[in-house]
């Protein structure tokens, strides 16, 4: 296992290179070129200058996190085969600086969701909060709650520009059932999956969050049969998982250790983040240890140890503690995600420790 960290760049971040290399065993900066929309070029000069902040101050640039797929992709409009050109010339372009792994996610429209972005917890400290309710009403409402809680970062999925074609967009999605997403990821798979098999990149495409549909918008990254599903679409294991126990964790019949069990030789990157889940649906993300809240952490990484998993993992969103979302990105400060990674380290030490006793 390979621990690693989120990190949005120079200027998107509160959180610098320095700060991320004192995190006791994170080895990776997951990155991205955030300034890109989906469907844009990737040029290799900006990918260089990434590349080369992360790894000069010893950090391995080995996971992407996302290259975002244009909605005329998960649309199947005839523009797609443009955009899947521009998509395949940035795996290969990944490929020549040292990527082994790219995050990406099919949900139309939106990435995750949410619908306050500081609601209290009772310790004092706020996290990112799920009203099942709030959610059935206008998405153009939530679009911009959640713009506005970001401040001045950008948020990727999120992008102003996007949001202001909401109408069209959802448009376009009318009458979009499964089967039919299923379809045009497939039609996607089917093309890069040979890219990344010559390429040597794994793909691992992120679980919607939250898991089920919203805003009658079909979302198919779900549970365990949708995941098995998606894995026969293209059965290589360059077509294969980021496992975000947060995105499933909401959905209390996902039984995430057994799904883990299961797929883990597709699962390529692997997300941690804790949630509590309250009677009448709504959700918090929660501290990362598992009594704090639904997903059983502990679980979670005896799956993952019990298998010897060789992947990368990383916190996923934290807790804004000690009055830092003032000045972070939403769901990930500093301190949360700091202590995250240690309660996963000190769990995965004494489960190395315990195999070799
Ligand atoms: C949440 C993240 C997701 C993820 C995308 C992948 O913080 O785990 O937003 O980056 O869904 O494309
Ligand atoms: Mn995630």
């Amino acid at each position: 296992m390979e621990m690693t960290w989120r990190w949005y760049g120079e200027n998107n971040d509160s959180i610098t290179l320095d700060h991320i290399r004192q995190i006791p065993g994170v080895t990776g900066a997951v990155w991205s070129l955030h300034d890109k929309v989906a469907g844009e070029e990737w040029e290799m000069e900006s990918i260089q200058e990434v590349v080369d902040q992360i790894t000069s101050k010893g950090l391995s640039p080995a996971v992407v996190e996302s290259v975002n797929v244009h909605d005329d992709i998960k649309l199947g409009l005839p523009s797609r085969d443009k955009y899947i050109a521009i998509y395949i010339d940035t795996i290969k372009k990944l490929s020549q600086v040292g990527v082994k792994v790219i995050c990406y996610n099919f949900m139309p429209i939106f990435d995750w969701t949410r619908t306050e972005l500081y609601k209290a917890l009772p310790d004092g400290s706020n996290a990112l909060f799920y009203e099942k309710n709030a959610i059935q009403h206008d998405p153009k409402k939530m679009a911009q709650r959640i713009l506005d809680g970001a401040g001045d970062f950008t948020m990727p999925g999120w992008e102003p520009e996007r949001m202001a074609k909401l109408d069209d967009l959802f448009k376009a999605y009318e009458g979009m059932t499964e089967d039919m997403l299923f379809d045009n990821l497939q039609y996607f798979l089917e093309r890069i999956i040979p890219v990344c098999e010559a390429c040597d990149v794994k793909m691992a495409i992120h679980p919607d969050d939250p898991p089920w549909p919203i805003f009658g918008l079909p979302r198919i990254i779900r549970n365990r049969d949708y995941i098995k599903r998606f894995l026969e679409l293209v059965d290589s294991p360059y077509n294969g998982l980021t496992l975000c126990t947060g995105s499933l964790g909401p959905n209390l019949d996902n039984d995430i250790p057994a799904i883990i069990r299961e797929f883990h030789d597709r699962i390529h990157f692997a997300h941690i983040r804790n949630v509590k889940v309250y009677d009448n649906g709504d959700f918090i993300e929660v501290s990362h240890r598992g009594k704090d809240g639904n997903v059983d952490v502990y679980d979670v990484l005896k799956a993952y140890h019990d298998n010897d998993f060789k992947g990368y993992i990383r916190p996923d969103h934290g807790r804004h503690l000690w009055g830092e979302e003032k000045n972070c990105r939403p769901g990930y400060g500093l301190y949360d995600r700091a202590l995250g990674v240690m309660y996963m380290l000190g769990v995965w030490d004494s489960l190395d420790k315990r195999k070799e006793e």
